[in-house]
């Protein structure tokens, strides 16, 4: 049993672990909320439950979870179990939320992982399996909803196994009713200890006598179990070949050892709505969890100067700002300096809100009051010195956007600073100003993600905003030069403005920009005139025949007169943008677009449909190739024009069970002409229309 260097002596003569942390994450409505309420219900934290259905939960109290009957961020609430505290981190499940459940998973000790017990959805758990092996995160898979379970157990584990790069080791096997004809599962048998019991409502389960039927099965699943856990250790090796039983306390060393190491997947089985074997996997928490210093090793900050990790930033209307922190070294208290920033306050999370501690140890989750300056992320400490081994991995890249505007142009400026809160509080979301398009987007990881900051900005700080479609960044580029000839002439009372220039414009390579060459010989354009000449040949390029930015272009001074008086710097600008604008639809303007290389990874039994998806999206497939370092996955590499990327994640997850993902970045622009391009150019001067109206 992992004992920690916190621990204390315990009367019960057990050691007393420092509080742990286990986050709570699988699949969106797995049932974490109700596995949350469940470890809360049975804990005696609460005294009643709520559901989902309800929205009486008590994680998920937020307008917007309420809204949803989903969870939207993570929520932490602490417990204590037989004498030892816990902290449990319900995480959403919508992948759109995974940034979510990323930080919460590096903070905690364990995650529970909770899984429905449906086949065909097996695959739906790989990105995070994936990601807490890659972190080597202990890991508990819980299988929820045996009510309402359909397969066989083993069925269910093969194919949960294939999405697992660790053994899955089952720790129980169900108790079906004989009388039921769909095999209602009625209690479990306890594989370490072959003890039987029967789910109660409500209460512990009954301890019975092993049904004789389900006995071969419980041999059979024994056996797999203790070979499983065999692999890992010599000792058990040579009990299993000699035919010796294995002591019970030797088996549970075993699990906790190979748990705390990563090697094993324990998995367990319930109904978290009838709190159906949470008093065993609270069980197995206790025992086999690792203390808070194993977490602190995997995070390198082990033993450096007692940090504390804040791995979720919370803004609240009354509280103001809330940094969720695990402390891993020390005490904490209010009024204490950390990284030069004071706390002002210790709060205690209980789910729907904190309360108010002086206080917090080594293990614990704390959220600190109004430390301004420290984000998601940080590690803290009284010095503020640096750790040179902890880095804090980078959010999600986003993976939709959507162009945005407050309903009341008044509130332009509230929104800026509405939306850096929430960016505090999710990093996967972005807000940037599209210097091509001038439009301000919001980008994040898909339709669900954005409409949960459109309700906060309407909920909490009272912003409702429009949104529409971005707008592709085209640009424009000439097919062949023209020489031209401009002359700007006024006469206006005073001294008038006069400039006369030649310019010839051709195009360049793609990718070259824009070239400005003077060719003037015996100063039919004097030098102080020629900067002038290329500026207005600059500003010109903002739009050019077909209403687009104007690309990969060069344009030469190569005559022109000037008038002593008359000149200025001001009529040879103009008569550059007069030239340009005479010019540039001689020179057989075209389209350009954006067109971005994308990297989209999905299981391999999905790569004929990611190839249908791309092509369908006028995308070109480069490549295709087994994902490094993610076993059964598939990386399709393509060229895809920006404009069909807009809701691309949304046809890729809805072809790949919500799992399928890409990465793009921008890679060329490239000639776009016919029937597509007389849209795109209709459009734009459509847009300039109403503009200039
Ligand atoms: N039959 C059955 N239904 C359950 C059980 N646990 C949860 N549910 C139902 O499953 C649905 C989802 O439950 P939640 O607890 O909100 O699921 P979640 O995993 O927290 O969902 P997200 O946070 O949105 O990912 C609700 O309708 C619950 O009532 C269970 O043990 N048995
Ligand atoms: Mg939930």
């Amino acid at each position: 049993m992992a004992t920690s260097s916190q621990s204390t002596g315990n009367p019960n003569g057990r050691e007393q672990m420092a509080p742990r942390c286990a986050a709570i994450v699988g699949p969106y409505l797995s049932g974490k909320t109700a596995l949350l309420e469940s470890l809360l219900f049975v804990t005696g934290a609460i005294s009643r439950k709520g559901t989902a259905k309800e929205g009486n939960t008590v994680s998920d109290s937020s307008a917007e979870a309420r809204a949803r009957k989903m969870s939207v961020e993570v929520t932490a609430a602490t417990t204590d179990y037989l004498g030892e505290r816990w902290c449990f981190l319900d995480c959403p499940g919508s992948v759109e939320l995974g940034q979510e459940a990323r930080n919460a998973l590096l903070a905690a000790d364990v995650a529970i992982v909770v899984a429905e017990p449906l086949i065909d959805k097996a695959l739906m758990l790989a990105p995070t399996l994936k990601f807490l092996d890659d972190h080597q995160i202990p890991h508990i898979l819980f299988i929820n909803k045996m009510d309402v379970a359909t397969h066989r157990v083993r069925e269910m584990l093969d194919a949960l196994q294939a999405v697992s790069s660790r053994p899955l080791v089952l720790r129980q096997v169900p108790i079906r009713s004989a009388a039921s004809d769909s095999g209602e599962v009625t209690g479990y048998v306890d594989l370490v200890s072959e003890r039987a019991y029967k789910y109660h409502p409500g209460q512990e389960s009954d301890l019975i006598k092993m049904p004789e039927e389900v006995l071969p099965r419980e041999q059979e699943a024994r056996n797999r179990m203790l070979e499983s856990l065999a692999d890992f250790d010599d000792h058990l090796m040579e009990e299993i070949l000699s035919d010796v039983a294995p002591p019970k306390d030797e088996i549970y060393q075993q699990f906790a050892k190979d748990l705390a190491a990563d090697l094993i997947v324990p998995v367990l089985l319930g109904e978290a709505e009838k709190d159906g074997g949470v008093r065993r996997l609270l069980k197995a928490l206790r025992h086999e969890v690792p203390g808070p210093e194993a977490a602190a090793q995997r995070l390198g900050i082990s033993g450096f100067d007692a940090s504390t990790l804040v791995f979720k930033t919370y803004h609240q209307p009354h509280a103001g700002k809330l940094s969720l922190a695990r402390v891993f070294g020390g005490k904490i208290s209010e009024g204490a300096v950390l990284n030069g920033v004071r706390v002002a306050g210790v709060l205690k999370p209980k789910g729907n809100g904190f309360d108010k501690v002086t206080d917090a140890k080594t293990g614990e989750v704390v959220a600190l009051a109004r430390m301004e300056e420290v984000k998601t992320g940080d590690l803290l400490t009284a010095s503020g010195k640096k750790n040179p081994d902890f880095a804090w991995p980078k959010p999600l890249e986003p993976l939709f956007g959507l162009a945005i505007d407050a309903e009341n142009r008044a509130d332009e400026v509230k929104l800026t600073a509405a939306l850096a809160k929430l960016i505090e509080e999710d990093p996967s979301l972005t807000f940037t100003h599209d210097t091509d398009t001038h439009e301000l987007l919001l980008s994040g990881q898909g339709e669900i993600h954005l409409a949960i900051a459109f309700d906060r900005l309407k909920n909490r700080f009272a912003l409702p905003m429009k949104h529409r479609r971005p707008q592709v960044s085209y640009k424009e580029t000439i097919r062949h030069g023209v020489k031209q000839h401009s002359r700007f002439k006024r006469q206006s009372g005073g001294h008038g403005q006069f400039a006369d220039i030649h310019i010839e414009i051709w195009p360049l390579e793609r990718g070259k920009g824009f070239e400005f060459h003077d060719r003037v010989v015996g100063g039919s354009v004097p030098r102080q005139f020629i900067g002038s000449v290329e500026d207005g040949a600059r500003e010109s390029l903002v739009r050019g025949a077909l209403g687009f930015p104007v690309v990969d272009a060069a344009v030469a001074l190569f005559d022109g007169q000037y008038h002593s008086v008359d000149s200025s710097d001001m009529a040879f600008k103009t008569v550059a943008r007069q030239a340009m604008q005479e010019a540039l639809p001689q020179c057989g303007p075209v389209l350009l677009e954006p067109i971005f290389s994308v990297e989209v990874s999905a299981p391999a039994e999905f790569t004929a449909r990611v190839h249908n998806l791309v092509t369908g999206r006028r995308g070109q497939i480069l490549n295709f190739q087994a994902k490094e370092d993610w076993t059964g996955w598939e990386v399709v590499e393509a060229l895809v024009p920006q404009a069909e990327l807009h809701d691309m994640i949304i046809e890729l997850r809805s072809l790949t069970l919500g799992i399928g993902n890409f990465a793009c970045r921008f890679d060329h622009l490239q000639e776009l002409s016919g029937r597509l391009a007389d849209k795109v150019i209709e459009h734009r001067q459509g847009i300039l229309q109403k503009g200039a109206a």
